[in-house]
């Protein structure tokens, strides 16, 4: 594959931006490999700066889900840039995309924009805390909720694919008010929660771990969280900036039935803009300025254009069938590439919830990240070289999750097996 330009490019970038990348797990460090340099978006594919076409499973790490360049996310955020593209001042369209959010998400009664995850989690947990008056959170290893200083210990993606579970730069008393259990571990909640009891704020958890490659919730695990949380007065969030919108309308929260007292969003809300929101029960978020005295503000929150973008992506959401179409999609390919790699003799433990999946390379079942972290990612990196100049885009680390969106047809689909077939039988 010629990648002349992408290489140029990256060696200039690497001139003026740290590594070159605007964010670390693009620089395909854990692959062996410079990153591609994309030059635009087509539905379900993208082109990089050589002229090399890809069907993507990245989809810009979850938002979008429709594919990209939708006609109609596109038609009506040129229209909106005609209007202006921030006024520093409330806006209809704050309210039609928090009216939609809210009628969506069974937790949220009241939300409120920011503009990427990790504002999303770091407010909600200030949020929690300034609500229960209490000073620790509880977060899961292998889970990540964007890089604010609290959440920055042993977080699952980046840190997890460098193999550096705590980032230099946070101070030891940050990280002494995160307690860290074990993903689908009740047990190991349940002893750091009577070892701090009364002191905790909130436990935060993504429903389905995305961060660690995709780990399902283990039966129970979310109903025990909720069991624990209400019988501490602990709030429960729930770090749906992945999943919210992504395996049903209403988030993991309405696939297993479990509602949290709040909910951080991201990613498809913003239709590839940036945007994130935080929300939940109105006793909680009555507190957030200025209406309560718990405080955050941001400059762009409820930007006209991203608003725009999330508003159309979320009526496409909702046209019928949309997520039984997905769910297809996503079993065919899912399950294809499993079938591949034991076709193959590879051993691989696949999972999916939705349109989210991952090929773990491990001969055993992966369900937290001390079973995730066992894996060949050796193996694993040739594997994703050999993808690539197969056409196949997929996330440059073991530790993320693939989006399968509506705009992948069953021929590209059938394409990625047929490619995934021929690479395992390299390795
Ligand atoms: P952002 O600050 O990157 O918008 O969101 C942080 C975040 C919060 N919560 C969850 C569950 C997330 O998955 C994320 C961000 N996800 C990563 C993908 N693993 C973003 C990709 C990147 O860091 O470049």
């Amino acid at each position: 594959m010629n990648n002349t330009r992408s290489t140029q490019l990256f060696q200039q970038a690497l001139q003026s931006i740290p590594g070159g990348v605007n964010s670390p797990v693009r620089a395909f460090r854990s692959v062996g490999s410079d990153p591609l340099f994309i030059k635009r978006g087509a539905g379900s594919s993208i082109y990089d700066e050589d002229g090399n076409a890809f069907i993507d499973y990245v989809g810009s790490w979850g938002p979008m889900i429709l594919g990209h360049c939708h006609p109609k996310v596109v038609a009506a955020v040129k229209a909106a840039v005609d209007s202006g593209c921030s006024f520093g001042a409330p806006t209809e369209l704050e309210v039609t995309l928090a009216e939609m959010v809210v009628a969506a998400v069974p937790s949220v009664e009241m939300v409120r924009m920011v503009s990427s995850g990790t504002e999303a989690t770091m407010s909600a947990i200030r949020l929690a805390r300034g609500y229960t008056g209490r000073d620790n959170i509880l977060k899961f290893s292998g889970c990540y909720h964007g890089h604010s200083d609290a959440l920055l210990v042993k977080a699952g993606s980046g840190l997890a694919t460098f193999g550096v579970p705590d980032s230099p730069g946070v101070p030891a008393d940050f990280a002494k008010h995160t307690l860290t259990a074990t993903y689908n571990d009740l047990a190991s909640v349940r002893k750091l929660v009577a070892a701090n009891s009364g002191s905790i704020a909130c436990i935060i958890v993504e429903p389905v771990a995305g961060n660690m490659g995709t780990v399902p919730p283990n039966e129970g695990f979310l109903e025990g969280l909720r069991g624990i949380c209400s019988e501490e007065g602990i709030v429960l969030i729930f770090d749906e900036v992945m999943s919210g919108f992504r395996v049903a309308y209403g988030g993991a929260q309405e696939v297993y039935g479990v509602t949290p007292d709040m909910t951080t969003l991201g990613k498809i809300i913003g239709g590839g803009l940036p945007v994130g929101a935080f929300g939940g029960k109105k006793e909680i978020m009555a507190l957030l300025s200025p209406a309560g005295g718990v405080y955050q503000a941001g400059t762009l929150s409820g930007n006209p254009l991203a608003m725009t973008a999330g508003i159309e992506t979320l009526k496409l959401l909702q046209e019928d069938g949309f997520y039984q179409r997905l769910e297809e999609k996503s079993a065919f390919v899912a399950d294809g590439i499993a079938k591949a790699a034991k076709d193959a003799g590879f051993p691989l433990y696949s999972t999916r919830v939705g349109s989210m999946f991952c090929a773990f390379f491990s001969k055993s079942p992966v369900y937290d990240w001390n079973s995730a972290a066992l894996c060949d990612t050796k193996a694993f990196a040739t594997y994703f070289r050999a993808m690539l100049e197969e056409g196949v885009y997929l996330a440059p680390s073991q530790f993320e999750t693939a989006f399968v969106g509506i705009s992948h047809s069953f021929e590209e689909l059938e394409r990625t097996i047929a490619a995934a077939s021929r690479c395992f039988k390299l390795l």
